[in-house]
């Protein structure tokens, strides 16, 4: 039993959705005063802006945030990665919602952004609790006090991903990983040697060419936002969970920021057809003498008319190991698993579930999913 979760408003974990629509109406008297912490701790709004509350919030996440199962490597989001994350267009600087210890003021932060998806939906990430507060039920209340805040500007439902199942996902993604630098990534213990492969035989097998292949291939500049707006629009219609994104907010999540996010399309005799993208979020190695960090490409949005899609990502590794990454992952979402296994992913382990806050809908498959969250 979910002592938290059975108190909200999401679907019970055995229970059939058929029906969409919200679960809870909207509220119209909303609480004022924020919800109590546990003695010791203070809600602080933090200020990104300010390169010093910046460094904490890092600090915070570098030390605590996601890690992965055997806990050999946790996710380490750059302060400017960060900024690009939490500041989209329509960002709020009380969304940015923190705790601070008030003896050494030391950080918990619970930090979201803004995405529309259909209804108007917050997108929330980066809950995080330092580890010396882990299990003391502080995740519930922030997760209160977000809601609270977010119900405070008229809006009343939210989307998440998490690691964990929770009451009740709405789609199961799964990570599928390319090795870009395979000898480093069986190093690190990120993967291991096949049976029967050498050293040399599994760096024979993940080598890629040193330039793209698709002719007219080059990264996106301001120029691009209407085509690429239009592009991903009509490529998202199909799948039944997306964003829904205007031109600023396109500009905002797709054009280059360097070693942040990377987006190459495709013009020949001036008409672009498609498009590719993956942002960076290096992980943090621990415990290992001689490598620090894992550079890890994520997919984030690719758009075909014309070139094969196959060809696309087939580009995308590529251009991400020119560029130095050891990885390149993806989610088993939209149009992702025709190219998997032909592109030499390996299957992770664990899900990423998908979840929606006050929204009730049928479940999907991953291939419906249509949104990816950093
Ligand atoms: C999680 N990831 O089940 P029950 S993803 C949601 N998302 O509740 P305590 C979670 N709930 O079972 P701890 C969760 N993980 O009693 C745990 N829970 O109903 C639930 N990790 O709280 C859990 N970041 O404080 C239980 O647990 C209750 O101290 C237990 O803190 C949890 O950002 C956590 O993985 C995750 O920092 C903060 O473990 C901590 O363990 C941690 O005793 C490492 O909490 C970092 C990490 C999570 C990444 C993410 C999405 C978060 C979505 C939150 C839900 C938003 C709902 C919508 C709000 C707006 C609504 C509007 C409108
Ligand atoms: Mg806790």
């Amino acid at each position: 039993s979910y002592q938290f979760w059975d108190t909200q408003p999401v679907p019970k974990l055995g229970e059939t959705v058929t029906s969409h629509g919200s679960i809870e109406p909207d509220k119209d008297n909303i609480r004022e005063e924020p919800y109590s912490l546990p003695q010791g701790f203070s809600w602080d709004t933090l200020d990104l802006g300010n390169p010093t509350v910046l460094k904490e919030l890092y600090t915070l996440l570098n030390e605590n945030y996601v890690e992965d199962d055997d806990n050999m490597f946790r996710f380490d989001y750059s302060p400017e990665f960060l900024l690009w994350a939490l500041r989209p267009p329509g960002w709020l600087p009380q969304w940015h919602c923190g705790v601070r210890v008030n003896s050494n003021q030391k950080l918990v932060g619970f930090i979201m952004n803004t995405v529309k998806i259909e209804k108007k939906m917050v997108e929330i990430n980066f809950l995080c609790v330092h580890k010396k507060l882990r299990s003391k039920r502080v995740a519930p209340v922030l997760i209160r006090e977000i809601t609270r805040r977010v119900n405070l500007q008229g809006i009343f439902q939210a989307v998440y991903t998490a690691g964990v199942v929770l009451p009740k996902p709405v789609g199961t993604c799964r990570y599928w990983h390319r090795s870009l630098n395979p000898r480093k990534l069986i190093e690190v213990k990120f993967s291991h040697l096949s049976r029967n492969m050498t050293m040399q035989r599994t760096m024979k097998l993940y080598r890629l060419p040193e330039a793209p292949k698709t002719s007219g291939l080059r990264p996106m500049t301001r120029k691009d936002v209407p085509v690429v707006h239009r592009l991903l629009r009509e490529y998202l219609s199909q799948f039944n969970l997306v964003p829904v994104m205007n031109q600023e907010e396109v500009e905002h999540w797709l054009l280059p920021r360097e070693s942040i996010i990377d987006t190459y399309l495709v013009e020949n005799d001036g008409k672009v057809t498609d498009f590719l993208s993956f942002y960076t979020l290096p992980s943090t190695i621990m415990n290992h003498p001689v490598h620090r960090s894992l550079k890890a490409a994520y997919s984030f949005y690719n758009v075909h008319t014309t070139t094969p899609l196959l060809d696309l990502m087939n580009d995308a590794l590529i251009l991400a190991k020119s560029k130095g990454f050891d990885v390149f992952n993806a989610l088993d979402l939209m149009e992702n698993k025709t190219f998997l296994e032909k592109l030499k992913f390996g299957v992770g382990d664990g899900n990423l579930q998908y979840y929606l806050y006050n929204w009730k809908c049928p479940s999907m498959g991953s291939e419906k999913v249509g949104l990816v969250l950093q």
